[in-house]
């Protein structure tokens, strides 16, 4: 039995189209199924739903054989995954290109960020994202106070709470929407398939295929234009 993780929403959504290219068709709607093992039209391979941050623990420690997940929560918690020591149980072979978005930096309209970088203010900085906001703030040499938040960061510069938020951005309508801008752009974002390095070695002719086919429904779907 081969075991992907995925979760629920836009890595779901976008992952089906590669999944039925390599032959693979999902048989329940997780958004009506309360199933959390969802079937396949193969009767070895099952579909996991867990949470976008929980899909690298379920491959690391073996609950699923290969997942989907977004670049933002590999590096994110590439530390606390790895905790176990002795080299990653994490393989990383491919880019899916799939739920692509960016993390940027956004404050309120009326916040001068170019001045205050340029003064050397001590910003006060609201994310969920504190691993890679540390790191962009300490390359650029701003001090920063970073307030760990777990949804909502739009809220924290409306509020008072911070100065700016580390988040992700798609379309920008979300910020556009509460008087906020993008003032920098700290990295590109899409997902990844992640692959359990023991299973790939233990189920490797099982697992090779399927890799095989998500690298290629990959590249067909990039060569396609987009919309
Ligand atoms: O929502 P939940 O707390 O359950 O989990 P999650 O937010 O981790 O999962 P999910 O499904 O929302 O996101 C999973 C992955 O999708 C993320 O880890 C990213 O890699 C990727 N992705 C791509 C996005 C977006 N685009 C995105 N726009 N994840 C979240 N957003 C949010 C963003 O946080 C902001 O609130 O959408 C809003 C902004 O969108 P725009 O279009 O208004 O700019
Ligand atoms: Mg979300």
């Amino acid at each position: 039995m081969i075991t992907l993780a995925l979760s629920k929403g836009r890595i779901f959504d976008e992952t089906l189209p590669l999944l039925a290219r390599a032959g693979i068709e999902v048989l329940e709607d997780p958004d009506t199924s309360r199933k959390l093992i969802l079937p396949t039209n193969r009767a070895d391979v099952r579909v996991v739903l867990v949470r976008a941050t929980d899909v690298p623990t379920y491959v690391e420690y073996g609950g699923a054989d290969l997942g989907v997940t977004g670049l933002d929560t590999l590096l994110e918690n590439r530390a606390q995954w790895s905790s176990a020591g002795a080299g990653s149980g994490l393989y990383q072979p491919l880019d899916l290109g799939i739920a692509r978005c960016r993390v940027s930096v956004a404050v309120r309209a009326d916040f001068d960020y170019a001045a205050a970088v340029r003064q050397g203010s001590r910003l006060k900085v609201a994310t969920k994202y504190t691993a890679i906001a540390r790191e962009f703030f300490a390359a650029k040499g701003v001090h920063v106070d970073l307030i760990k938040l777990y949804g909502s960061m739009e809220l924290a510069p409306l509020t008072g709470l911070a100065d700016a938020i580390v988040d992700l951005v798609s379309t920008g309508n979300t910020l556009k929407a509460n008087d906020l801008v993008e003032v920098e752009r700290i990295m590109d974002i899409s997902s990844r398939l992640v692959v359990n390095q023991a299973a790939l070695k233990l189920k490797r002719e099982a697992l090779r295929p399927l890799i095989d086919a998500f690298a290629q429904a990959t590249a067909s779907q990039s060569a396609e234009p987009r919309p």
